[in-house]
């Protein structure tokens, strides 16, 4: 399935029925005054989450969502059928933006979450409203208000609690598949990711955590050199970052690239919490991994935690480090609601 995190609707909410004019006729009450009933209100275009969906694939076939209108009301005080709701599914994550204004009509996250997107027209009140004492037989009825119309934008952002970045082929996605069930393409060449993916972690029965698979960075990705930096916006609702550095290239170098790059997205990235992953330490002879994390820790002045996504060494402490982690972000978020 084709990862789309970008797209442009069209959404057009259905116009109100009118109020209709009419007049009671019958046997013996040959004027029996105004019997016009009201419109029904259009339909109105909705987005709800879905978590079943990972992308906005969707959207790409069908651009335009038109809702549809309200019946008018007719004689003998009948009111029109109201215009069925459009409801569109969209994956957990998506906020959706006005396309002109750029102003945030709804950030949907949790399984379920809905919004009305383009409000529906009322219908219109029909002569059996307007009659007065001194006018009985009316001949005013309103008209259906329009629905809403406009374009958006649908932008995903992955809801992870943690993301992998790295240079290319620093055994980012060879470390999800590691930690979890999911199956990334894993090659040894650079941009092997083309889209981010997912995977979840099982720490225990009651304790898991998500993890996103980033594309790599390289040099200049926020000029647009690699895949550029536009994934990193699937990074804005993770609460950790774990750097994966390859010890056989130069992992310092490495680190200093990849939050220049990360920094020129978004500098609050650079603040987020973090942990570092030294990858591929098999690549280095038994007695030297432990003092290459530490001289690498020396080097960044951070912790390090020395592991083999391909061999599964050092993978226990780091899964153990990032619930660690996730558990107290956890707890301060929960002190100090923002
Ligand atoms: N020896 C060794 N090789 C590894 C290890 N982890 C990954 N590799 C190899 O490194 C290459 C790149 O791995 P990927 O997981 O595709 O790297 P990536 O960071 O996802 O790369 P991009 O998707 O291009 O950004 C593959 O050939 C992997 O088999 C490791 O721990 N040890
Ligand atoms: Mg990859």
């Amino acid at each position: 399935m084709r990862f789309i995190d970008e797209a442009r609707v069209f959404v057009h909410a259905g116009k109100g029925g009118n109020g209709a004019i009419a007049f009671l006729r019958e046997k013996y009450r040959p004027f029996g005054g105004p019997a016009g009933g009201d419109g029904g209100r259009g339909g109105n275009v909705i987005f709800e989450v879905d978590e079943g969906l990972s992308t906005l694939l969707d959207f790409k076939y069908q651009p335009r969502l038109v809702a549809r209108d309200g019946e008018p009301g007719r004689g003998k005080q009948q009111y029109g059928r109201a215009g069925d709701d459009l409801t569109a599914r969209v994956p957990p994550g998506t906020v959706v933006l006005d396309d002109q204004s750029g102003e945030v009509l709804a950030d949907l996250v949790m399984p379920g979450a809905r919004a009305v997107i383009a409000q529906a027209g009322e219908g219109g009140r029909g002569n059996m409203h307007f009659a007065t004492p001194t006018r009985r037989s009316p001949r005013i009825a309103t008209p259906g208000m329009p629905g809403e119309q406009r374009w958006v934008r649908l932008e995903l952002r992955l809801v992870a609690e943690a993301g992998l970045v790295g240079l290319p082929n620093a055994g980012k996605s060879t470390l999800l598949a590691a930690l979890t069930a999911a199956r990334p393409k894993i090659a040894p060449y650079p941009f092997t990711t083309l889209a981010p993916n997912i995977g979840r972690v099982f720490v225990s029965e009651e304790e898991s955590y998500t993890i996103a698979d980033i594309p790599g960075l390289i040099e200049g990705a926020h000029l647009g050199h690699g895949l550029g930096i536009r994934f990193l916006r699937h990074l804005s609702r993770t609460r950790l970052l774990i750097y994966v550095l390859d010890s056989a290239s130069n992992p310092a170098s490495a680190y200093a690239t990849v939050r220049r790059e990360i920094g020129a997205f978004d500098p609050a990235l650079l603040e987020r919490s973090a942990l570092i992953a030294l990858n591929k330490i098999d690549l280095l002879p038994p007695g030297e991994r432990q003092a290459a994390a530490r001289a690498l820790e020396a080097s960044l002045g951070r912790r390090v935690l020395p592991i083999s996504a391909a061999q599964g060494l050092g993978l226990e402490p780091l899964i153990a480090e990032i619930a660690l982690k996730l558990s107290e972000l956890e707890r301060v978020a929960g002190e100090c609601p923002s």
